[in-house]
This record gives C-alpha cells, structure tokens and sequence, in this order.
C-alpha cells in the first residue's frame, strides 16, 4: 500500500483539527487527555499537550504547567492524574484516598503515583518557542522558568532519592502507570508475581469508551493494577513503607534517562537565566547519575537498555521502545549512533510490514508483539516525537526528520488516535487524544537547529512507505 503524500490542502486541515482538538480538550487552565476516554489532567500527557500549544501560544501553554504543579505533593512528587471535577473515569479519588499521605496537596484531589518527568523537556521547547517570539512571550517564559525552578528541581529530587535511595541511577516505578507504557510486555514478569489481595469491588469504566477490549489492558492485568494501589494506600503513599511491602518494585530506564535528560535541560536553561547555582549542580549531578545507571543496563548483545526487577535482581530483556533509553540521555557516542540505526533498520522503524516507518511500542519481530494492544505494539505518536526529539538533540538531524515526516503522514486522518494498529495504521484506543494533537502541531512546526520549516515545504519532504508484506524477520 503507497502512502497518500498529504496536500497543502491535508496539512492545513491537520493544523487546523489539531489546533481545533486542543481547543476542545481545553478546560480553562488545563487540557483533559481526551474528551470521554481521559476525562482529567494526566502528569506526561500535560508536557506534551503544553509543547503543542506553545507552537500557538506560550501563556497558555504556561498555564498548563503551572496548573500541573498545582498538584505537586509536599515531597516534590508530580501526581500522573489530577483530577478536577467528577467523572466517569476509574479509579477515581476514592479508590486513590490519598488522604492517607501527609504529603498530598490542599486543594486538588490527586492519584497518588508518578508518571514520566518530560514536563522540563516541553518546558525546554517551550522557552525555545518563546525566545523565537521575543517580546512579552519571552519576557513571561524566562520569568516562569526562573520562578518554578526550585519547583522542578523537587520533582526531579523526589524520583532521584525517594525514587532511587541507593544512588543505583536508575528511577523505581512501583505500579506499571509510572511507566506511561501501562501494559508493556517490560512488565510481564514482575507482574506475574504479583499475586492480587482483596480489592473493594469495582467496575471498569475504560471499555464503555472502547468499544474493543483487545486495544485495552485485560481483566488479570486490572486486579493486579488496584492490588498494587492498594498497597499504595496501605503504606499511606510512603516510598520506604511501600518498599518493604509492595510487590511491584522495578528500576525503569525510560524515567531514569528522562530524567537525566530534563535534569540537564533544567540546568542549562537555570545557568543561562541566573538561577541558583547550588540548585544547578544538583541538577547536573542528577543527570549524571542516571546517564550512568542507564548506560550500565544496555544488553550488549541487543544493544537495548534493560529495566531492572529490584524484587529479584534480573534484568528484564524485551524488544520495547523504551530500550532506546540511551538516545534519550545521551552519554555514549558509539552506541547511539548504533541505536540510531537499530531504529531506523528492519526490526523496528523500517520492519517490512509496518504502514508506517514510526516507532512501534515493541520490535514486530519480537515473540512479545501484539498489533492491537495497547502498549504491547501499536505505535504511539509521542513515542515517535520522543525519538525524534532524541536524535535531533543528538545532532541526527536527518534521521529525526525521518520520523517526524513518517509521523505527519501517519496522523494525516486528523483522528489523533491514542495509538495506531502499526501493520494497518487503523487508529485505536480515544480519539481527539490532546498529546496526539499537540504532536502534530510540533511537528509542523518543524523546529529544527538554524531554521524553521514553514508548512507549506512540508508535502515535498514526506517519505514514499514500505509496502505492507510479509516480514523476513
Ligand atoms: C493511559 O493510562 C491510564 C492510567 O494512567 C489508563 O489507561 O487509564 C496510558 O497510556 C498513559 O501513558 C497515559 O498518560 C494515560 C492518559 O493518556 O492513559
């Protein structure tokens, strides 16, 4: 099948539906990750929703992560949900009763886990957007940067000592939602030990909104997430209680190489805005910890990062996205110009059956591959934005560009699915997904080192696509 090449005509659409989406998720001072599916402010969802918007506009796109840090627990954790008025969507605050913890917020109701820590990642290319502008958006960027970064700096403290109390370098996750990657084949094996206590009764409230539970985690997988709450409440959301408890304990090496990657954003963008210096060489110090503890996990047969079971000791080997946690931190020259073509080569990006050369969540050519589930295949476009961002950063500017084109023409439907079927392209999951939306908008945007494309270019840079057949892998 030949990829339709997007007119001006699709890109101005794109742009316009985009923007249209963000518009419509927008609640006043924050966005909902989607209209039904999401009804709420998810922590890594709001980075990526805030970068979106800078492309239009820097305040709002600010508003967004003041409102986020809004919800900031007295330990300097970022909840992965705030929740601002009542739903449908479960769990819902009562199942979290984070008025357990000391630590939570006064104000907003809140879950009481992490997520992701790209918020300095969006904050970086929103400065960037904002210096582009000048003016006012500069002047109310820079302010914002100077004023939440003792802020920032909490929240990646939390995750660099709560988080990880034995200075190893790579960040704990305690529930599988830290990840972002909730089902991922990563964590198959923990979970398989985590054998569900009693739960209060519940009802699932995902499946009313999709209506194939095959794109959705299974009923096993629920039990096991609620078991893993509770034990969260149990321990009153302390990170020590929960260690000696809990039965979901893993180093996880996309948290730990965000973190290395914001902990140096927030450093440069600290020194070049006379920040405090103590606050910056922490910063940096951070990032140098996890670079390390990141770099030390790569599987030299695979060349992939390997998430570490702190239960058991092993190393957890699959063929995930996640395993390109080495691009994102950065630290060792050889083996990202090999992950580079490890990408972009006949496992992952460039696998002969994919309807788009993206970024799948899992190699196609991996035993653990499931087109239509969730996190264990279909491709997701912030994954794909993250590996573009990496390699540009990494000065790979010609294979981030290989992305971000594929990525453009794979969201040219203006659905903005949540994730996409990667042998079909079907989209699945919500639709209207705002990190969806706000992707493509970077995306046009097109910001690249020296200059910045205007849309109208892009139709003579989209990229002809595979056909689908049967992979040799
Ligand atoms: C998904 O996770 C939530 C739980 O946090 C869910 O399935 O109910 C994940 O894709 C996660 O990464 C994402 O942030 C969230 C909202 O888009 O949905």
């Amino acid at each position: 099948m030949a990829i339709q090449h997007p007119t001006p005509v699709d890109i101005a659409l794109m742009a316009g539906r985009a923007g249209y989406v963000l518009k419509a998720n927008d609640r006043g001072r924050f966005t909902v990750a989607s209209p039904t599916l999401y009804p709420h402010m998810w922590s890594w969802d709001a980075g990526f929703v805030a970068l979106g918007i800078a492309t239009v506009s820097v305040p709002r796109a600010l508003d967004e992560l003041r409102t986020l840090l809004t919800g900031q627990w007295a330990t300097g954790m970022i909840p992965h949900i705030l929740f601002h008025s009542p739903s449908d969507y479960f769990p819902d605050p009562d199942r979290w009763r984070t008025q357990v913890a000391a630590a939570r917020p006064a104000g907003v109701l809140t879950s009481g886990i992490t997520q992701p820590p790209i918020h300095v990642i969006a904050l970086s290319r929103i400065l960037h957007d904002a210096r582009r502008r000048g003016g006012g958006d500069q002047e109310l960027c820079e302010r914002f940067v100077l004023d939440t970064f003792p802020q920032w700096l909490a929240w990646h403290r939390y995750l660099a000592t709560a988080r990880d109390p034995h200075a190893h370098g790579l960040v704990e996750i305690h529930h599988g939602w830290e990840s972002g990657m909730d089902d991922s084949p990563r964590w198959d094996a923990p979970y398989s030990r985590v054998v569900p206590g009693p739960v209060p009764p519940f009802v699932r409230r995902d499946l009313a909104h999709v209506s194939d539970p095959s794109q959705r985690p299974s009923d096993a997988e629920y039990a096991r997430y609620l078991w893993l709450v509770e034990q969260k409440v149990r321990a009153r959301y302390d990170d020590a209680a929960y260690r000696a408890t809990g039965d979901f304990v893993v180093g996880d090496v996309l948290v730990s190489a965000l973190l290395a990657a914001a902990s140096d954003l927030l450093a440069d963008m600290g020194a070049e805005l006379g920040a405090d210096p103590a606050g910056i060489e922490e910063s940096r110090a951070i990032a140098r910890r996890f670079r390390t503890g990141v770099l030390r996990t790569v599987d030299p047969a695979t060349d992939l990062a390997r998430d570490l079971d702190l239960r058991t000791g092993d190393f957890l080997a699959v063929d995930s996205a996640a395993g390109f946690a080495p691009l994102v931190c950065g630290g060792d020259d050889a083996l990202l110009r090999r992950q580079r073509d490890l990408l972009l080569g006949p496992r992952w990006c460039g696998h002969s059956r994919l309807r788009w050369p993206v970024v799948p969540s899992v190699s196609p050519a991996s035993p653990a591959f499931r087109e239509r589930t969730y996190w264990r295949g279909p491709q997701w476009p912030v994954l794909n934005w993250l590996m573009a961002w990496a390699l540009n950063r990494s000065g790979e500017q010609e294979a981030a560009n290989a992305l971000r084109l594929a990525g453009l023409a794979q969201l040219v439907d203006c659905d903005f699915a949540e994730y996409y079927e990667p042998l079909t392209g079907e989209q699945l999951g919500s639709r209207d997904q705002s990190w969806t939306a706000a992707i493509a908008l970077d995306f046009l945007a097109a910001r690249r080192p020296g200059r910045r494309k205007r849309v109208r270019l892009l139709t003579s840079e989209l990229p002809a696509v595979t056909p689908a057949g049967p992979s040799p892998m």
